[in-house]
């Protein structure tokens, strides 16, 4: 019998989406490099559905029917390529290659140009979800060719997450589109944690709250505006008791946060293609300081400012007003990455829709949160914003958070708790209201040490100012 589908690499997220796809009714041909990964899997899972296995390349190719779906899930970097260069050559024109794994979108535009000479499509995808979306219904974001989509797009839309009855699956746009979009999804989430990771120091360190009571405090916000599956697994976290010491999990993990890279990509990303994700970059960052040992132990006993004890009704107030520092900056935090999107978009050529990508998160991903509709409705009327910011209903939230936000800044930095993502985001919020920068300081001081030459904002043209002799203008 022939299969739909097959899957190659069956690790965890292989393994998962072979599943998914075999309890949704598909054919599913499985193949791994060791095969006993593959008898395992049939042995324990094939009474979910119609498995195919296959020991060698071969076989697997024979299993699919034509044109071929095949679905490799392996490590990303080399082993990719491995894979992609033993099945190229058994595979015909029309066949499709789709990468599921965290895949760099340069890689997958590189792979996709080789394959399309050899009149295969290339599919890179993001997934989204972990080892449980995997097999529950990850958020699926689908690169290449339009004819791809239209052979693999219905597969993947049915074993997507659902919300309201929509597949969390789009055709995101041509070669490395959806591995550029699962990459700004991880930025963002950096973000989106950093935020929830401070907004918890400030109730604790500032408010003096325990962490069951900011558990709880997590749990309400989780009820309103905020609702997301981070929020909620925050509460989670916060309000688990470490077995062995019976006191809270929080502070018996050491503070030394990792990272495998997505985030760094997506603000390397940013540099290059000048779009300033300053939230995004602050959350690296912090993840980076927080890791550096010696540094911190070399600055523990540099002084900090005296602390006044709040009074128990500011601190009821304060926690107020860190729900409004926080969803103000998460909305910074999400304009920043829309921007990453729309210029990746530009620079490539890949045609993204906005709208389509807040709605595809809003199910099966980490970041999944009610908070997308809105995203999602702002980019999808007859004009796009030219900044989130600037849409009205995110405008009316910011305009309504900014004294919170802004005495939130105010007292972490007062009480030398740092908040490196509210005043970023916050920075950002003031940056862009700002009628005049002082860039035109940074311009005039080039122009002095450099001669790199300014605009004026009254004539146009480039100018230099003779600094070392008589200070005259003269055109550039
Ligand atoms: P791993 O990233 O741990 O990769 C293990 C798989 O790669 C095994 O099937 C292994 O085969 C295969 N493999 C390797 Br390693 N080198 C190979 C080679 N040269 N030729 C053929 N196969 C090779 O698996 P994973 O955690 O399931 O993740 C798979 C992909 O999905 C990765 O790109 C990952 O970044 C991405 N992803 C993961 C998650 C997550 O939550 N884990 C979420 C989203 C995306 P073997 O069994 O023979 O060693």
């Amino acid at each position: 019998r022939q299969a739909q589908i097959g899957v190659t690499g069956l690790a965890v997220m292989g393994r998962n989406l072979a599943r998914n796809f075999a309890r949704h009714g598909h054919t599913v041909a499985v193949h791994n490099r060791t095969a006993t990964r593959t008898r395992e899997l049939v042995a324990e899972f094939g009474h979910e559905g119609d498995f195919v296995p296959a020991e060698s390349a071969r076989d697997f190719v024979a299993a699919l029917e034509r044109p071929r779906r095949l679905v490799i899930m392996v490590k990303a970097g080399a082993p990719t390529d491995a894979v992609i260069d033993e099945f190229a050559p058994l595979l015909e024109p029309g066949d499709m290659i789709m990468d599921g794994g965290n895949a760099h979108f340069e890689d997958t535009r590189r792979r996709e140009a080789a394959l399309r000479e050899r009149g295969l499509h290339f599919v890179g995808c993001g997934i989204s979800g972990g080892e449980e979306g995997a097999l529950l219904g990850p958020s699926i974001m689908p690169g290449g060719s339009a004819e791809s989509y239209r052979a693999l797009g219905p597969l993947l839309e049915s074993i997507s997450a659902k919300v309201d009855g929509e597949p969390c699956c789009a055709h995101i746009g041509p070669d490395g589109a959806g591995h550029f979009v699962k990459m700004v999804h991880n930025g963002i989430e950096y973000a989106d944690m950093q935020l929830i990771a401070e907004s918890y120091d400030l109730l604790r360190r500032v408010a003096g709250y325990a962490p069951d009571r900011i558990a709880d405090i997590f749990r309400k916000w989780n009820t309103g505006r905020l609702d997301s599956y981070l929020i909620e697994i925050t509460a989670e976290v916060l309000a688990h008791n470490d077995a062995a010491t019976g006191g809270p999990f929080v502070d018996i993990v050491a503070d030394r946060a990792e990272q495998k890279g997505t985030g760094r990509w997506t603000v390397q990303t940013a540099l290059d293609l000048g779009v300033p994700v300053s939230g995004i970059a602050e959350a690296v960052f912090a993840r980076s300081l927080s890791g550096h040992n010696e540094l911190r132990a070399a600055a523990r006993e540099l002084p900090g400012p005296e602390r006044p004890e709040l009074h128990p009704d500011d601190a009821a107030r304060f926690t107020e007003n860190v729900e409004q520092a926080l969803y103000a900056s998460k909305i910074v935090a999400y304009a920043q990455g829309w921007h990453l999107i729309q210029a990746g978009s530009k620079e490539y050529g890949w045609d993204i829709d906005r709208a389509s990508v807040a709605a595809i998160w809003r199910g099966g991903c980490i970041i999944r949160a009610r908070f997308l509709d809105e995203i999602r409705a702002a980019y999808g009327g007859e004009r796009a914003p030219v900044t989130l910011l600037a849409d009205p209903g995110f405008a009316e939230a910011l305009r309504a958070a900014q004294n919170a936000w802004r005495h939130v800044v105010a007292t972490a930095t007062e009480l030398g708790v740092p908040a490196p993502g509210f005043s970023a985001a916050l920075a950002y919020y003031d940056a862009l209201r700002a009628g005049r920068l002082p860039a035109s300081l940074v311009q005039g001081l080039r122009d002095y040490f450099g001669a790199h030459t300014y605009e004026r904002t009254d004539r146009d043209g480039s100018f230099h100012t003779l600094w070392g002799d008589d200070r005259g203008e003269r055109p550039a």
